[in-house]
């Protein structure tokens, strides 16, 4: 294997790059608000654009008049639906995951004939100013009809309410099956217990800090479209936006993402608002910025979850896992978003075999439309649904045999000798150490004494819980081929470029995009592991088409695995093009070249050297470069993976409820994850500290909810309750590192790892502590007022 290929994490020079808690190099910027995000830039002639929606959950509409708005002091130009298919542009907001059966509607910018959910888009007004615009929102005057409305996905499906869609009269889009549903059957029939649980998983909203935000410039004499926007994949923005909405080609659209204040999934997505503001300016000519409200976001950001599943596991009486049956209705919105399809069926049923060894398993999902906000994936998508529904069976099949839980996982997990492992829902996971991951959790917490502690305080009428959390995670969206044999209308892979330029400094050109996960510092540092440079001269470009040619971005805790993995070979490709030059000028073999912290010497001959960025000058010169060689030094690099990475880890919390009051405290939470290789520990811990917050919020405090009328009740900071630092406990945190094999620098995904674990986690700790109460499952997010309920308060 020649050293280009070498898997590992420091297979380069050994500067200790990799590995090391470097700081965070953005993080100067983004505190002291010299941060340039998309609101923050102004192009001269700048106009602004307010959108109306509709404040119906379903409704007709009848007749939309303009005029008032129009004769408004600033307002430029006020556009329909209708306006905008006069236009001619192809006006779709198109799905970018197929599924067997599926119903796919027209998903237009500016609704013409119905909205379907609160805050449907129905009108622009294009003003001079932002106040001017969103003033003359009130002034267009709409008439609807309106329409019976469903906001529950079980309700959609089998109640009888006049569909969301037309094409879909059952307001069913699909009908997904994964699994065997005879050997499932055969297994259940076999076992010698069954045990079950309903469970609902709420509708999360993202909350990114900064809402999302476009301004659009269209140039009329060369026919291009600049567009910066809040985006996590702004390449996939371009492909979505060029042929099925505007109808322009790839290279007439330049979508640039600057920095972007958090996204959490929210800004995968392609919605109609970003669209509009670039057909506006298309229209008038002049530049368009449009920048959500917090409540705005609220109301038309993807929402995530949604779920209404029954769930089934049987095993034998000695706690051998013999099957699993799962059935969910998955609310998908009004709409379907990009992946929406993609997040409740291949990213959800595929991971419920957790860590486990389960010889059958099958799972049906319902998808349904309903009179809502579109719903597609959050942090954990799909797989934090799939993990929290084999946590919670495993908890309950543990009471059910009077069994310790820590000592069911135990006996059902994967074993190490056992990977590749291919679990029954069709995954073939790369690696894993299941089992040390969770000793070490439980270590962590001295969990037999814990047990002890919380039998004596029982007695004393105090009532602890300990929860446990053992997940695995699909990261990296990819390969491409499997993506497509599933569904899919993108790629997998990832694109980079790494360029040394003539004064031996650094550049990498990313096709991922960063949101706050840090890239421009794991990055720098997996190119200078591999270069032999200081992670300083190393700069790091993400988020724009028109420099980054090629990209499909930053989601499904990809970008190290993916987009590192895409930078290591590249920059190993590099590193082998200055060795030949180097073995040419020091009149060598390239065989007899070695590569030692940036240095290419002579094998025997260390003072015969050429530092790698003395190369680079050279190769610029192109004075004297080996016969037939190009000058320059660059490569460009697509990876495209040949499996997911699966990271994993077990979850451990320390609750004590008190029944009286229904009141949850989080004494401890220990967190141990494994996601491979390490790039940067500091970075990592981080990521689990903003995953398990956002679990925690699930679990405790976090739910959309729609009124009777299906209105968004949770719309503003003070009705969506997301935890607050006070009220989270100090984490603690460790890792066990077991390499991904298949990976160039070996590391798995993290960014979404902890939100996966540390719902299922909390809600464990807390049926733990109300066992004495016959509690076994409560749902998400679990109040006071549920656990008071629960344990009798209101009889
Ligand atoms: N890392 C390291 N090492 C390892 C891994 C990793 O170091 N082993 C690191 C990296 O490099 C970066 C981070 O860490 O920096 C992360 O990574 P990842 O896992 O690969 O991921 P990404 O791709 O980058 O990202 C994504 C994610 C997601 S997915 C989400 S949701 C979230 C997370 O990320 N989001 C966010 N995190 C975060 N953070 C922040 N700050 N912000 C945000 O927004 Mo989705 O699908 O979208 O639902």
């Amino acid at each position: 294997m020649s050293d280009a290929d070498a898997s590992g994490a420091s297979d380069g020079d050994g500067s200790g790059a990799f590995g090391a808690a470097i700081e965070r190099g953005e993080d100067v910027p983004l505190l002291t608000g010299s941060g340039e995000y998309t609101d923050d830039i102004s192009l001269r002639g700048t106009t602004h654009l307010a959108i109306r929606r509709s404040d119906h959950a379903h409704a007709r509409i009848e007749s939309i008049d303009t005029s008032d708005a129009e004769a408004m002091e600033g307002v430029l130009a006020v556009f329909t639906g209708e306006d905008v298919v006069e236009s001619g542009v192809p006006n779709t907001i198109p799905t970018a995951w197929d599924l067997p059966g599926l119903v796919q509607p027209q998903y237009r910018m500016l609704a013409t004939d119905k909205v379907r959910h609160e805050g449907t888009p129905v009108a622009a007004v294009v003003a001079e100013t932002r106040h001017a615009a969103s003033d003359a929102l009130e002034h267009i005057h709409v008439e609807y009809e309106e329409l019976e409305h469903v906001t529950d996905p079980v309700d959609a499906v089998e109640r009888d309410v006049p569909p969301v869609h037309d094409e879909a009269e059952d307001n069913v889009a699909f009908d997904f099956e994964l699994g065997d549903a005879d050997a499932t059957d055969e297994a259940f029939a076999d076992a010698d217990r069954v045990a079950s649980v309903d469970l609902r998983q709420p509708r999360l909203i993202p909350n990114a800090m900064e809402p999302r935000a476009a301004l659009a410039d269209w140039e009329e004499a060369t026919g291009k479209l600049r567009l910066w926007m809040t985006s996590q994949n702004p390449h996939l923005h371009r492909m979505l936006l060029s042929a099925g909405t505007l109808g322009l080609p790839e290279n007439k659209i330049q979508v640039i993402a600057p920095e972007v204040g958090g996204g959490f999934g929210s800004k995968i997505y392609h919605y109609p608002d970003e669209a509009v503001t670039a057909w506006c300016s298309m229209q008038l000519g002049r530049p368009v910025k449009w920048q959500a409200t917090r409540s705005e976001s609220y109301l038309t950001d993807c929402h995530g979850r949604d779920h209404v599943t029954t769930g089934e596991i049987a095993l034998d009486d000695d706690g051998t896992i013999r099957g699993v049956r799962v059935e969910t209705h998955a609310g998908l919105g009004a709409q379907l978003s990009q992946f929406g399809t993609a997040t409740p069926s291949y990213l959800y049923a595929t991971v419920l075999s957790g860590q486990y060894t389960i010889p059958a398993i099958h799972c049906r999902v319902v998808g349904a439309f309903t009179n809502t906000t579109p719903v597609d994936a959050y942090r954990g998508a799909g797989r934090a649904e799939g993990i929290y529904v084999i946590e919670r069976l495993v908890d309950v099949a543990a009471r059910e045999l009077e069994m310790d839980p820590a000592e069911l996982r135990r006996r059902n997990l994967v074993p190490p000798d056992e990977f590749p492992y291919e679990s029954a829902a069709a995954l073939v996971y790369d690696s894993g150490e299941y089992e040390r991951a969770m000793d070490l959790a439980l270590e962590h917490v001295d969990y037999e004494e814990l047990r002890e502690r919380q039998r004596e305080l029982r007695d004393e009428g105090r009532y602890i819980g300990i929860g446990i959390g053992s997940f695995i995670e699909s990261a990296g969206l990819s390969p491409s081929g499997l993506a497509g044999d599933l569904g899919a209308q993108a790629g997998g892979w990832e694109s980079s470029i790494v360029r040394f330029d003539s004064t031996g400094s650094v550049t990498v050109l990313a096709g991922t995009a960063d949101q706050g996960q840090g890239h421009r510092t794991t990055y720098a540092q997996v190119a200078a592991e591999e270069l032999g440079v200081s992670v300083d001269d190393v700069t790091v470009v993400e988020g724009d088409t028109d420099r980054i040619p090629q990209g499909m971005g930053t989601y499904g805790s990809r970008s190290a695995s993916v987009g590192g993995g895409s930078i290591a070979r590249g920059a190993r490709e590099v590193r082998e093009k200055a060795r030949r030059i180097a073995a040419h000028q020091l009149e060598t073999s390239v065989d007899d070249i070695e590569f030692d912290d940036g240095e290419f010497h002579v094998a025997g001959a260390p003072d015969r050297s050429l530092h790698i960025q003395t190369i680079a000058h050279e190769a610029y010169l192109g004075h004297d470069l080996p016969e037939g060689m190009d000058p320059g030094l660059e490569e460009t690099n697509f990876y495209d993976p040949e499996n997911f990475t699966y990271p994993f880890g077990t979850h451990v919390a320390v609750v004590e409820v008190e029944p009286e009051t229904g009141e949850i405290e989080i004494e401890r939470y220990v967190a141990v994850d494994d996601c491979g290789e390490i790039i940067n520990p500091m970075i990592v811990e981080g990521q689990v500290h903003g995953g398990i917050a956002q679990g925690i919020g699930a679990a405790l405090y976090e739910g959309a909810a729609y009124d009777d009328d299906g209105h968004l009740r949770t719309r503003r900071m003070d009705e969506y309750v997301v935890p607050h630092a006070t009220q989270l406990p100090d984490f603690e945190t460790d890792n066990t590192v077991t390499p991904s094999p298949h990976n160039p620098i070996g590391v798995k995904g993290v960014g979404e790892s902890a939100t996966i674990a540390a719902a299922p986690t909390i809600v464990s700790a807390v049926a733990d502590a109300l066992e004495p109460f016959g509690v076994d499952h409560l749902d998400m997010p679990i109040t006071p007022e549920s656990v008071w309920r629960a344990t009798g308060g209101d009889n």
